[in-house]
């Protein structure tokens, strides 16, 4: 059958496209409304010393769940504390309270609304299952467009991956409610709301909370899938630690999200029938907490406010004192820090995330001519798309004019001397990436892509290829991160090894693990390894164990980026 592509993934760009368009001004909303209340939250949670909230949460979850939690709650808190993850758990903390009451605030309605009404339960139901069921992953792209990067896409995402089971469970318990006593409520002729507030919430109640319980610990576990638009606190850790392969660390901040998901799954699952209710009532304690809660919400409000009036409105301001940064293991996130420190950029902050959320975040602000400071490399497309320049580097943060390498594992000569001889080869200009880059921007598939460009070089792909012993199609494992430059390069290299008799297979993996896998064999070749500073700190940890085949590219530059139109052209400026 000769059927032509349905363009479902086309249909749904434009879709997006358009909403991002049309509701801009909703989003922008939304996005200010949710940083304000995390904010808000953050700055309630770290109002004090942490022994402060430490002692405050100790008590709470001893008097929901009896001491022996209390005493696990205070050792896992000061331990948290001790390991250096404490501002990272708030954040997380924020983060998943945040989510939880966006999911109670829209959940509970819609569950009520479903409970009655048998039409609503029918419409909403399959939209449940698809929200729960499509990969987080996949809704965190629109949510870049919608909203930015950052915390607000993430916790987005993490709502709609949370909410079902609220929704859920409410609609459950309030069908579970006894028909007799609903007939009973009929007869003593209560309407409508007063059957709702007064027989079928209270009965509901435990089955609502079972839902809200796990819609909290759903919103928890996308903390790290958040962090890969954005979002800081422990997410952030793991990723970080995954993108460097730091086993220690990513340790540390799993056990700390651990703990934190057994503090709050204890409190949300007790606080309907407190463990020491009969020792003070229920009412007073809450009334306790709220009342802190908003006091210390108020001063620290009034502390910031008379903070940012200080701060003017320079490129700082504007941008929120933001660099909107790439993923978290890569040489220029570690130059961007440097960056900071070298220039005395206290105020500053370099985002982590990833290339792509990158790249959509300077679209959108490009489109409306807003300041925006990225780190940004070239050879890249985003040089040929907008009018963009690197912000000057005097104390050369950045390193300097730089190559790319190409890295094989030890024993590849012996086992597939081609490809061996192929690699070692490969050399190209940043001009040929850059072209190859441009096509994929343009929505080619990197395949294709790369073949276009094989075609149109043919003399210096024989270059390439010339004395190469052909493949008898063994197996090639090339490794490469997403980033825009090795996207490219690593497509055109794989076509032409398999164009040579090679099987090959594209990994794409986190920066760390390109250079272990090369280095520990489980990969058989890189050509992404760019030197001496980007990626000095990976080069030097595993330089004993995999080939350095030379530069396959000389002209790299790293740097901050910026749009023409804004009005700073050093570093220096941003002080
Ligand atoms: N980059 C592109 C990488 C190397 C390739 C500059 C984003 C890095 O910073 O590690």
């Amino acid at each position: 059958m000769n059927i032509p592509k349905i363009p479902l993934g086309d249909w749904v760009d434009v879709l997006v496209k358009w909403v991002t368009v049309a509701f801009a001004g909703l989003f922008t909303v939304l996005t200010t409304a949710i940083e304000g209340l995390l904010n808000i939250l953050v700055d309630v949670l770290s109002a004090g010393p942490p022994i402060l909230l430490i002692i405050i949460l100790t008590l709470l979850v001893t008097y929901t769940s009896r001491w022996p939690l209390g005493v696990f709650t205070l050792l896992s808190l000061l331990l948290i504390d001790n390991l250096g993850y404490w501002d990272s758990g708030i954040q997380t903390i924020a983060i998943v309270l945040l989510s939880g009451l966006i999911t109670i605030i829209i959940g509970i309605p819609v569950g009520i609304w479903c409970a009655q009404r048998k039409t609503v339960h029918r419409i909403v139901t399959p939209i449940l299952d698809f929200m729960q069921t499509m990969p987080a992953f996949v809704y965190l792209i629109p949510s870049i467009l919608f909203f930015g990067i950052g915390v607000v896409p993430g916790i987005i995402a993490s709502f709609i991956f949370a909410i079902a089971p609220t929704i859920r469970m409410t609609n459950l318990g309030i069908q579970e409610v006894p028909k007799d006593l609903i007939e009973a409520a009929d007869a003593f002729g209560s309407s409508n709301s007063q059957k709702l507030f007064k027989v079928q919430l209270p009965i509901a109640t435990p089955t609502i909370m079972a839902g809200v319980n796990q819609s909290i610990m759903l919103a928890l576990s996308m903390v790290v899938t958040a962090s890969l638009v954005g979002a800081p606190g422990l997410g952030a850790d793991v990723y970080r630690a995954v993108s460097q392969i730091d086993v220690g660390r990513g340790f540390e901040a799993g056990l700390s999200i651990v703990f934190i998901a057994v503090i709050l799954d204890r409190i949300t699952q007790n606080l309907r029938k407190p463990a020491y209710e009969h020792i003070i009532k229920k009412k007073i304690v809450f009334s306790i907490v709220a009342a802190l809660v908003i006091l210390t919400a108020i001063v620290t409000g009034i502390t910031n406010q008379t903070a940012q009036d200080k701060k003017g409105n320079g490129v700082g301001a504007q941008t929120d004192y933001q660099i909107i940064g790439i993923e978290p293991g890569a040489g220029i996130m570690t130059q961007a820090g440097n960056a900071l420190k070298e220039y005395q950029l206290k105020d500053w902050q370099v985002v982590e995330g990833s290339s792509a959320a990158m790249a959509a975040e300077l679209d959108k602000a490009y489109g409306q001519k807003k300041p925006i400071i990225v780190t940004g490399w070239a050879p890249h497309w985003m040089f040929s798309t907008y009018d963009l320049k690197f912000l000057k580097d005097p104390n050369k943060s950045f390193g300097t004019v730089e190559d790319i390498h190409t890295i094989v594992r030890k024993g590849l000569e012996q086992d597939m001397p081609g490809a061996y001889t192929i690699l070692d080869q490969f050399s190209w200009k940043p001009a040929d990436m850059e072209k190859v880059m441009v096509d994929i921007k343009k929505g080619m598939d990197p395949t294709q892509a790369a073949e276009k460009w094989i075609k149109a070089n043919g003399d210096q792909v024989a270059k390439w290829t010339n004395g190469a012993k052909k493949g008898n199609g063994e197996t090639i494992n090339l490794v490469y991160v997403a980033w825009d430059t090795e996207i490219a390069s690593t497509n055109v290299i794989g076509k032409v090894l398999e164009d040579n008799g090679f099987k090959v297979k594209l990994s794409q993996v986190e920066v760390g693990p390109m250079f272990a896998g090369v280095a520990n064999g489980s990969a058989d070749a890189m050509v992404a390894g760019w030197l001496p500073s980007t990626h000095k700190k990976y080069y030097e940890q595993y330089k004993n164990d995999f080939l350095d085949l030379g530069v396959n590219l000389h002209g790299t530059r790293n740097g901050l980026v910026v749009p023409k139109y804004m009005d700073i052209d050093s570093i220096e400026d941003l002080k």
